[in-house]
């Protein structure tokens, strides 16, 4: 009887676990009872990860693990590594354990992904040494634009309590190589840097060292003044220097392998070396001689703009560009990849190849602030590739990501968000890498490697940027959002008072001759930023890309698109087509529900409804209201707005 009883009682646990664990598991969801043989000699924290995870997971024939100082080796660095085919086995070499325990997670994806493992030869070293998750999180526990819940850290029980999700976050990035975090909210509370939040940084950074994750922090440029209690925070100060200086080397004392500073200065309110009347490279600068001893560096951020005549989208170049060549070697100007603000479409920020002089990072935003938070399925790797259309993946020096990542039991709220997650981590190990197979990759761990799974549901991802971009804003419009949280539409907003470049109507400039932002040489000539040849083909309406024709052009009602069609009918078949494919992705999912566990199921399928009430209620807002401008009726295969 009371073993029935106990029986019963771990039947009922075990299935708990199972639904709570259905999106906590992530893409790690293999099975962990393999008990393979695995011969590693040599013993470290690391090592003991690699090895258990092959142990409990690794199906096929022995595996070794081996440190090498060969050529080929040596050339793949540090965090490269071989996985290679032999008589005994499989053997994994690097130069470093960091490599091995990439290694580790290759062949495992391979398995997961039911890859063909006979006989392997790979050759693998990340495109950039800093792979890096931005966290926007506060000391009191919200999540500046994050949709998944609470921050993850939980500063009031740390140092004393640990979560079991501190590793299982380290153990996320370091299967998809995310190498780098910052911990706060680039908007950063100067409390940050205060002692017993250094120790609490520290515990987690202890946790995080064996998977290879570094430590960063954002910090606030007037700590010196809000916890130093100096007069100043002017960075020419020579106290104000040494105030950072024994900062950083308290934090070293705590974090020998701490990675640097991120901060965002005279941006949105935030203080900065401009208050002082000195520049954004002698800011950083001081804060990079403070953290060169150690081998730490600055990331500064370029996203930066004022209410001033010129235009929001040249501001962060006119600022920047001059300072090109200035700051010291390890500084890092981290640029958004457009020149406003993460929009659902923004052309490459013309920053990017301009500062020749200067290392760049570009700033990717995984949480979806302006694509629907975590209410709609918008896939980005395709967004993130575009991006490397225009800029090289070489002239960049690092990957930065806001993270999408909360205390929900799943992580990112929407189960599809953790594909961002991932396709951030994949992309920043290789830009290469195409978003498709990426989708592939994630789908067939996350859910199932069937192929009648994967191929509507990869092919629903990869149209799912675009949906957005299409019951959005489409052909170039931009932030017409809904003042404050971005969620909704609301291009009629307006606010007496307001910063206009806060306001729909100046990204939109509706009027009765047309639509669209003039950035050509009649207007703002923004388009002068770019390359010459770029330049000329945005400038003009002839030759600008249709997708980023509202962004480059104020273009008349009646301009003929390249399908012969006004660019009102254009508009309004854009935004229909937007509602459609949300329509499509509810039949999509509706058909491959078998291969579905309930749970994880319903919750896809409750917010496929919401984006598409959404998606219908994006089209009729912004047809309704430009209507009042273009005087034009509906195309007859346009649903009415209602
Ligand atoms: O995208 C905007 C956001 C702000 C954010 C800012 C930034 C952290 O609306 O919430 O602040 O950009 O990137 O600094």
């Amino acid at each position: 009887m009371i073993r029935m009883l106990l029986l019963s009682i771990c039947l009922l646990l075990a299935g708990e676990r199972l639904s709570a664990e259905n999106g906590s598991r992530l893409w790690l969801r293999q099975d962990t009872t393999a008990n393979a043989k695995v011969e590693c000699s040599l013993l470290s924290p690391t090592l003991d990860i690699a090895c258990s995870e092959l142990k409990r997971t690794w199906k096929g024939t022995p595996v070794s693990l081996e440190l090498f100082n060969d050529a080929t080796h040596t050339a793949l660095g540090p965090e490269g590594y071989t996985i290679r085919s032999g008589k005994n086995g499989i053997t994994l070499g690097s130069i470093s354990e960091k490599g091995l325990l990439y290694a580790t997670y290759h062949l495992l994806r391979l398995q997961a992904t039911q890859q063909d493992t006979q006989s392997l030869h790979i050759e693998e070293r990340p495109a950039y040494p800093i792979r890096i998750l931005n966290h926007w999180d506060n000391l009191d526990g919200t999540i500046e634009r994050g949709y998944a819940g609470h921050s993850l850290w939980k500063w009031d029980e740390l140092p004393a309590t640990l979560s079991p999700r501190y590793e299982a976050y380290a153990r996320a990035n370091a299967s998809i190589g995310i190498n780098a975090t910052v911990l706060n909210n680039v908007n950063a509370s100067p409390e940050m840097l205060d002692t017993p939040y250094l120790k609490k940084v520290k515990a987690l950074a202890d946790i995080f060292r064996p998977y290879n994750l570094k430590v960063y922090l954002s910090v606030n440029f007037a700590s010196p003044m809000i916890i130093g209690k100096l007069a100043t925070a002017d960075p020419l100060d020579p106290q104000v220097a040494n105030w950072w200086k024994q900062k950083v080397h308290e934090i070293y004392s705590l974090i020998p392998d701490f990675g640097g500073f991120l901060v965002k200065a005279n941006s949105e309110g935030q203080p900065g070396p401009c208050d002082y009347h000195r520049t954004h490279a002698e800011g950083a600068n001081m804060l990079a001689e403070a953290l060169k001893p150690y081998g730490g560096i600055v990331m500064w951020r370029a996203f930066v703009y004022s209410p001033s005549d010129n235009d929001r989208a040249k501001q962060a170049y006119l600022e920047f560009h001059p300072l090109d060549g200035k700051f010291l070697d390890n500084v890092i100007v981290q640029v958004k990849n457009g020149p406003i603000d993460f929009q659902p479409r923004e052309p490459y920020s013309p920053l990017f190849g301009a500062m020749k002089h200067t290392p760049l990072m570009v700033e990717f935003q995984v949480t979806q602030e302006y694509l629907g938070h975590s209410n709609h399925l918008a896939y980005l790797a395709p967004m993130w590739k575009e991006f490397f259309q225009y800029v090289k993946p070489e002239s960049i020096r690092a990957i930065a990501g806001v993270s999408n990542i909360g205390d929900e039991s799943n992580w990112c709220g929407h189960d599809f968000a953790q594909a961002n997650w991932y396709a951030f981590g994949r992309l920043a190990w290789n830009p290469e890498l195409s978003s498709e197979s990426i989708a592939d990759e994630w789908l067939a761990q996350t859910f199932t490697a069937n192929p009648q799974f994967i191929h509507p549901v990869e092919d629903m991802m990869m149209q799912s940027r675009e949906a957005v971009v299409d019951y959005m804003m489409p052909l170039g419009l931009h932030h017409i959002f809904a003042w404050g949280h971005h969620y909704g539409p609301e291009p009629w907003c307006t606010i007496p008072g307001a910063r206009p470049d806060w306001l729909p109507s100046y990204y939109h400039q509706a009027d009765r001759k047309g639509l669209g932002f003039d950035r050509s040489h009649t207007g703002s000539n923004a388009v002068a930023q770019y390359p010459d040849s770029l330049a000329r083909m945005f400038d003009s309406i002839d030759t600008c890309p249709e997708e980023f024709l509202l962004w480059f052009h104020h273009a008349p009602w009646t301009h003929t698109m390249n399908n012969g069609t006004t660019l009102w009918e254009e508009l309004c078949r854009h935004y229909q087509h937007g509602v459609d494919k949300t329509r499509n992705f509810c039949q999509t999912w509706e058909e491959v529900k078998p291969y579905v566990d309930t749970e994880r199921w319903n919750a896809v399928n409750e917010r496929l409804q919401i984006q598409t009430n959404d998606a219908v209620w994006w089209k009729d807002a912004c047809l309704l209201y430009f209507q009042q401008f273009s005087k034009m009726s509906f195309p007859k295969d346009i649903e009415r707005p209602v």
